[in-house]
């Protein structure tokens, strides 16, 4: 017998286009790909709830030249045509907001609450794009030559690549995504082999609009594992942008095979951020910005508070607070309103985060709160607070669950040292209402990371800026303000309007 439960997810599933067996490449046309099978999981129970054909060598050659071939000719729709298909795009997902949120709590395991904040971080993503789509601005400059224009333009730069990790299976795609379409570039998506089911939803609803507009097949999807298309997407040259988004070791085999072949590559890989305390804060607004940055998602963010900087003065207040406040922790099925935290992806992300409070207290750490591994079904785990005591290597790595360690300092200077000791540069934070405090960690001897927030937490970014950061983090910038520039290719053009030819920096060079 079918329990309601049961009936609801295929139900969910089907409305997404989604079979119990799924093609695992998608390029204008589901591609018969026959690679070995991929198991979606419900984190949550330990379920399978649909299968993916994974994509092999032959499938990954028919979508790259697919995708090569519409390049071609979407490059020469003006892009505010491409961005009216953008915004098509942008009506399709308010329709299926609620069902693809659902999608991804359940193939990932976030709570309801984020996973439609996800899909919303989508439809803002459309938003901005469909703006930039009539402001991929160059500018003009004045040439030390008589009768002589200088100006500088963006073209389309060429098909891309696009890996994602689980956490944020929806949402890095469209980042990336939306941005390149307005761009003129046509893409080739690799989703998380953890969250295959996003990437079948995403292309079907896809595929739709671009039909409707009569559009080449721009927004095309391989899943399968490393050897099979991830190795031929990083090293084929006509791939001019790869754009990865997950490890830090992951990043480094990509940027090098990337560099190798002089491509471009954007990376936002690990996080390890911190969020500095003053004696001075507003402490009821810190400690929400904790639990969420450091709760939120069960600690899988790229941007999770991963390190606390407390001073002295209010260290023990707020340890204890911070307690009490965990123990308030709901865990359970994310789809569940009540519920706050929701599992870990896998059992693999259980085992890491066991691994690393192990290494954590043969190190000198105490486990304040927490550090349990909850029966399952479902990878559920409590959150866990560790004084972290003297020199602790494992505090300079990511652990992607919800660890948070807690350090004391006396002076700002040594709390901005310490945080910046690591080598992940993502995301940063101060709660203070001292503006001398403030100003010193927005200095350029301040933070070293590509985020940093005054009385924010480290995660939860608005898309209207570049995310990304420094160091290990990779250097790359994704989604708002200039970000575009990435997705295309600058052009200096210069022309003679007269009837002489000098030449620049006053060369002669006449014959007879
Ligand atoms: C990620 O975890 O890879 O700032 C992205 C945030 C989200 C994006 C996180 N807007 O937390």
């Amino acid at each position: 017998m079918t329990t309601a439960t049961e009936s609801s997810v295929s139900e969910l599933l089907t409305s997404l286009g989604i079979e119990q067996d799924n093609s695992g490449a998608f390029c204008g046309r589901w591609l018969d790909t026959q690679g070995s099978p991929i198991e979606s999981v419900n984190p949550t129970t330990g379920e399978v709830l649909a299968t993916i054909r994974s994509a092999t060598t032959d499938d990954y050659e028919t979508v790259a030249a697919a995708t090569t071939e519409a390049f071609h000719q979407w490059r020469t729709w003006p892009a505010p045509m491409r961005g009216e298909v953008v915004r098509q795009l942008g009506d399709a997902l308010r329709q299926k907001k609620e069902a693809l949120g659902r999608l991804v709590t359940l193939e990932m395991g976030k709570i309801l609450s984020e996973g439609l904040g996800e899909v919303q971080e989508m439809i803002d993503m459309v938003d901005l794009a469909v703006g930039m789509s009539r402001q991929l601005y160059g500018l003009s400059m004045h040439s030390e030559r008589p009768e002589h224009r200088m100006y500088e333009q963006w073209h389309p730069l060429g098909p891309i690549g696009i890996i994602t990790a689980f956490n944020f299976p929806v949402a890095v795609w469209a980042w990336n995504a939306t941005v390149a379409a307005v761009c003129g570039d046509s893409m080739i998506w690799k989703p998380s082999s953890k969250a295959p089911l996003c990437g079948l939803a995403i292309s079907n609803i896809a595929k739709e609009v671009l039909e409707a507009n009569d559009a080449p097949p721009i927004f095309n999807l391989l899943i399968g594992d490393r050897k099979q298309v991830g190795q031929h997407l990083v090293a084929d040259p006509r791939i001019t942008l790869i754009s990865a988004t997950g490890s830090v070791s992951m990043g480094r085999k990509v940027g090098n095979v990337v560099a190798q072949r002089l491509g471009r590559s954007l990376l936002e890989l690990g996080g390890n951020n911190g969020i500095i305390v003053t004696d001075d804060a507003d402490l009821d607004m810190a400690l929400r910005a904790v639990l969420f940055a450091a709760v939120g998602t069960a600690g899988q963010r790229c941007t999770s508070n991963r390190r606390l900087f407390l001073q002295k003065g209010i260290a023990a207040e707020m340890k204890q607070r911070l307690v009490q406040a965990y123990k308030s922790i709901t865990i359970g099925d994310p789809m569940d309103p009540a519920i706050l935290m929701g599992p870990l992806v896998d059992q693999q992300a259980v085992d890491d985060m066991v691994a690393a409070l192990e290494t954590a207290q043969q190190q000198g750490a105490k486990i304040l709160y927490g550090g349990g591994v909850l029966e399952g079904p479902g990878f559920f785990v409590e959150p866990t607070l560790v004084e972290a005591t003297g020199e602790m290597p494992i505090t300079c790595e990511e652990t992607f669950a919800p660890i948070l360690y807690l350090f004391e300092f006396d002076d700002l200077d040594e709390a901005i040292a310490t945080h910046n000791s690591v080598p992940q540069g993502l995301s940063s934070s101060i709660f203070t209402t001292n503006l001398l405090s403030a100003e010193q960690f927005l200095s350029p001897g301040g933070s070293d990371c590509g985020i940093a927030n005054v009385n924010i937490g480290t995660s939860g970014a608005e898309i209207g800026g570049a995310f990304g950061g420094e160091k290990d983090t990779g250097g790359g910038r994704e989604a708002g303000s200039d970000s575009w520039k990435a997705y295309m290719r600058r052009q200096t053009c210069t022309i003679n309007y007269g009837r002489e030819l000098p030449l620049a920096q006053g060369v002669e060079f006449d014959v007879g």
